[in-house]
């Protein structure tokens, strides 16, 4: 009796591990068409608190909307949500604290507009060189991708 409770116990941890896994749908969210800006330090030492800006094309091919709520990288003591905004004739940019990726919806980052702020650069960002950035979502989690520096204009 005890070992046919001891059985039942098994097969019952068994069954709860082999259940379908916690958000089991496939990732939803991709990312394509991402580049830097190219940032240098002046040779006289003057460059510290250099930035950059990285754009790309997010893209949401799921069923649910999801929002970009951070991103990091190793290259910069700080990433921000950015947006340039014309405010009275004056372009700015201001800080935002999430974008919106709507269900089978895209969003463009792009000079001009949406952008990701690299702060305090820890090195030189050169035409072909790259590195990482993790992109932080609210639903689908961190995602990793490689960011090329390239020259962009508008
Ligand atoms: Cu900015």
């Amino acid at each position: 009796m005890v070992l046919q409770a001891l059985v039942w116990c098994i097969a019952a941890v068994v069954l709860v591990s082999c259940g379908p896994a916690p958000g089991a749908q496939a990732p939803a969210i991709t990312i394509t068409d991402a580049w830097a800006r190219p940032a240098m330090m002046s040779g006289d030492g003057h460059g510290m608190g250099m930035n950059s800006a990285v754009y790309f094309v997010v893209r949401n091919s799921g069923g649910q909307a999801d929002r970009l709520i951070g991103a990091s990288t190793a290259v910069a003591g700080r990433a921000e949500l950015h947006e340039t905004r014309e405010e009275g004739g004056v372009m700015r940019m201001v800080p935002v604290p999430a974008v919106e990726i709507p269900a089978g919806g895209e969003v463009a980052f792009r000079p001009g507009g949406l952008h990701i702020m690299l702060m305090d650069l820890k090195r030189d960002l050169k035409v072909g060189d790259s590195f990482e950035l993790t992109l932080r979502f609210e639903r689908a989690g961190e995602l990793k991708l490689s960011v090329p520096v390239r020259q962009g204009g508008m």
